[in-house]
């Protein structure tokens, strides 16, 4: 794919996320070096946000990724230990071409583009993410959806000898997710392979995860081994540890709050001590886009 017009990293002063990844080498060398951090070729998209993108620093130093602990910080240090090359996904339940396929004859057939992103934790923060990827829709065109299904569940790997986090029972592993068919091959969703014009950082979630950016951020899977396509509502990690607290749709909804905290308003990391809190926006701001998917529907009830 050839690059076309001005990306994101083009008009970013290339120095200042250069220097904080030099910066960072000190404290996480393994994490950022080395072939997974491979100049990606791709597009600009007409979907991008045009507020200023997180550092490089803020996007892999403050994660959410249990398999290397429940610490902030603990994905950057723990991650480094993951093995993404070689990499298989496999695709099966009702899809015309069910099969293990490598990641890399996957991505022959994508055509990557630059997606800059909001991202709203339910935690109540969010971030401004330039993700590079290429649209759901796509693999699951190239394998076939059978008109039975109605969902999608994805699974990250399982693999404690790497993912120190899977070591204890924090969560159920694997991790789940699950969307419904429509929000699937919505293209506002994505499979992210990296970020800043660079193969995904392992913290993360080399070396492919998913992005829905009307969605709070744990529906945004890491490190997918498996997609699978079903007629039956999926398990979903967060939604099988606290229903009451997490369901299925986890659509961003400032008018719903969390049973412990307010979701009308975030704080955006990386904005300085004297930043206020910004509103959040429905649908995280997505709304002219993804709101007719809902359409008829109670989202207090369907949260
Ligand atoms: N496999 C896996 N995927 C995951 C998580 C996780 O713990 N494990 N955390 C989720 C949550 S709660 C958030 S907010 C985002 C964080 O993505 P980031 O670290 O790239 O910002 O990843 C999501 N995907
Ligand atoms: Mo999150």
């Amino acid at each position: 794919m050839k690059k076309t017009g001005l990306g994101w990293s083009d008009v970013t002063p290339k120095h200042l996320w250069l220097n904080r990844r030099a910066v960072m080498a000190g404290a996480g060398a393994a994490l950022l070096a080395g072939p997974a951090m491979a100049k990606l070729t791709y597009s600009p998209s007409r979907f991008s946000t045009t507020e200023a993108p997180n550092s490089l620093e803020d996007i892999t130093t403050y994660n959410n990724f249990y398999e290397f602990g429940t610490g902030k910080e603990d994905p950057a240090r723990n991650a480094g230990a993951l093995t993404t090359d070689p990499w298989s996904i496999t695709i099966d339940g009702m899809v015309e071409k069910p099969g293990t396929y490598d990641l890399a004859d996957i991505l022959k057939d994508q055509p990557l583009e630059e997606r800059i992103y909001r991202f709203r934790c339910v935690e109540a923060w969010s971030m401004i993410v330039p993700w590079i990827g290429f649209e759901l829709s796509g693999l699951l065109n190239r394998v076939g959806v059978q008109p039975s299904a109605k969902y999608v569940a994805f699974e990250t790997l399982v693999r404690p000898e790497e993912m120190v986090g899977q070591q204890s029972p924090i969560l159920e592993w694997p991790y789940r997710e699950g969307l419904r068919l429509d929000e699937a091959m919505h293209p506002l969703t994505i499979l992210a392979t990296g970020l800043y014009g660079e193969e995904m950082p392992k913290q993360n979630g080399a070396p492919i995860r998913l992005v829905v950016p009307w969605k709070y951020g744990f529906k945004s899977i890491k490190s997918i081994v498996r997609i699978s396509l079903t007629d039956q509502q999926p398990q979903t990690t967060w939604n099988m540890l606290q229903p009451s607290e997490y369901g299925f749709y986890s659509n961003v909804n400032p008018n719903v709050d969390h049973p412990r905290w307010s979701q009308a308003s975030e704080r955006r990391i990386g904005a300085g001590l004297f930043a206020g809190r910004q509103d959040t926006l429905m649908f995280n701001g997505y709304e002219e886009e993804v709101a007719s998917l809902y359409a008829g529907m109670d989202l207090a009830v369907n949260y």
